[in-house]
């Protein structure tokens, strides 16, 4: 959850990026870090690449300046599938004010798609405030791949996204709708957050 420092005005918000296994939740974060003004970022943390090494998330820190009269920092996590990042996750996933889901556009990803967003519906109904969802906003990568590999935006929605949150056609690699589905993540996170943070000071 997100913290607040009432008397600086400062927000701190908490940004997990999830979805199947190699979907590209690593190149989302590396593609935010290199389009974002290097005085907005922090370094950026990749993950270990063993059951052994490192930690089991890449991170990124930003500071996004001023919003809504709030000095505005958010942290953004890409957690690897994997079985030995699942308590890693639990842990970004309780924290969560945003989850950015990266879907795989490919027919042939669809099942590990479906899998992984219930196992993400499943981790944040184990919060201990499962009331108070994180903001979801997708992004429906490798749209640069051929068509006729693809479902179309709208198809991975009707399947995964039924509730109509913001989604994104994105390629990872070379930038595409990724920064747009940032902003509509921070953006939704903070018209959430704001009314709250006025009322904590
Ligand atoms: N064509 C294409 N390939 C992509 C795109 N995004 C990621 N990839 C490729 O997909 C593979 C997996 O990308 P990662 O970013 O490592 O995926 P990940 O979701 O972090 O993977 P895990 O952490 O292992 O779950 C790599 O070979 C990427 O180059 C994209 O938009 N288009
Ligand atoms: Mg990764």
């Amino acid at each position: 959850m997100a913290h607040w420092h009432t008397e600086a005005k400062e927000i701190t918000a908490t940004f997990a990026i999830v979805g199947p296994a190699r979907s590209g939740k690593s190149s989302v974060l590396r593609c935010v870090f290199d389009r974002i003004a290097p005085a907005r970022r922090g370094v950026l943390a990749p993950s270990g690449t063993g059951p052994a090494a490192g930690p089991l998330l890449d991170w990124l820190p930003l500071d996004l300046g001023q919003l809504g009269g709030w000095h505005v920092q958010v942290h953004l996590y890409a957690i690897p599938l994997v079985a030995h990042a699942d308590a890693t996750r639990r842990v970004v996933l309780t924290d969560a004010d945003g989850v950015l889901f990266v879907t795989d556009s490919q027919a042939s990803r669809l099942e590990d798609n479906v899998v992984a967003l219930r196992d993400l519906r499943d981790q944040l109904a184990a919060r201990p405030a499962p009331g108070l969802a994180p903001m979801m906003v997708y992004l429906h990568n490798k749209r640069d791949l051929p068509a006729e590999l693809l479902l179309s935006a709208a198809a991975l929605d009707e399947a995964i996204n039924p509730e109509g949150a913001p989604s994104f056609e994105c390629d990872a690699l070379r930038g595409v709708g990724v920064l747009e589905a940032l902003h509509a993540s921070v953006t939704l996170v903070m018209r959430r957050l704001v009314p709250r943070a006025g009322a904590a000071s």
